[in-house]
């Protein structure tokens, strides 16, 4: 069940194979052959065991831009307002604030700026925020050439 919440949760199509767990079939005694329990998730051949590692391999696989080429145009565009309300919703905790923590450059400002360059325009207070941190030399000399990146993005 928590499989098929993430799955759902990500929009992914998938095929679903019932289990007779008194009577298991040969592709669950193959692809979990220590344990032989479901839920097992086969993407590519390969398999994934254990429900919470397969939550999160769905997050990491799913959240980058592999799951932008893979989806429909259609999903594209709500993933788009789903980013752009993440940003409301980090601009607004931002706040008036120098930086998210308040006047000190940490945890959330470490995690957030290296996707500077995804994050147009509709935020100003995002883009004030990500200008003010671009001046600290950790990040100044650490961020890729953001043309360089974006190329890379939108190829
Ligand atoms: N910790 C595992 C537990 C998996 C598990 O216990 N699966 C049960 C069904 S809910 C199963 O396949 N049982 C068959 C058996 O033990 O032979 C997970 O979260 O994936």
């Amino acid at each position: 069940m928590r499989v098929r919440i993430a799955l759902a949760e990500k929009g992914i199509e998938y095929e679903y194979r019932e289990q007779n767990l008194l009577n298991k079939g040969p592709m669950l005694l193959q692809m979990n052959r220590v344990h032989k329990k479901v839920p097992v998730l086969i993407h590519n051949g390969k398999p994934i065991c254990e429900s919470t590692n397969i939550v999160q391999y769905i997050d990491e696989i799913h959240t980058d831009g592999r799951e932008m080429r893979a989806v429909k145009l259609e999903r594209q565009e709500e993933m788009t307002k789903e980013f752009i309300a993440i940003l409301k919703t980090l601009e607004e905790e931002l706040g008036d604030k120098p930086h998210f923590e308040g006047e000190n450059f940490g945890f959330v400002d470490v995690s957030l700026i290296p996707l500077y360059c995804w994050l147009e325009t509709e935020c100003p207070k995002i883009i004030a925020w990500a200008k003010r941190c671009t001046q600290r030399k950790s990040v100044s000399k650490s961020l890729k050439d953001e043309k360089k990146v974006l190329g890379f993005v939108q190829r």
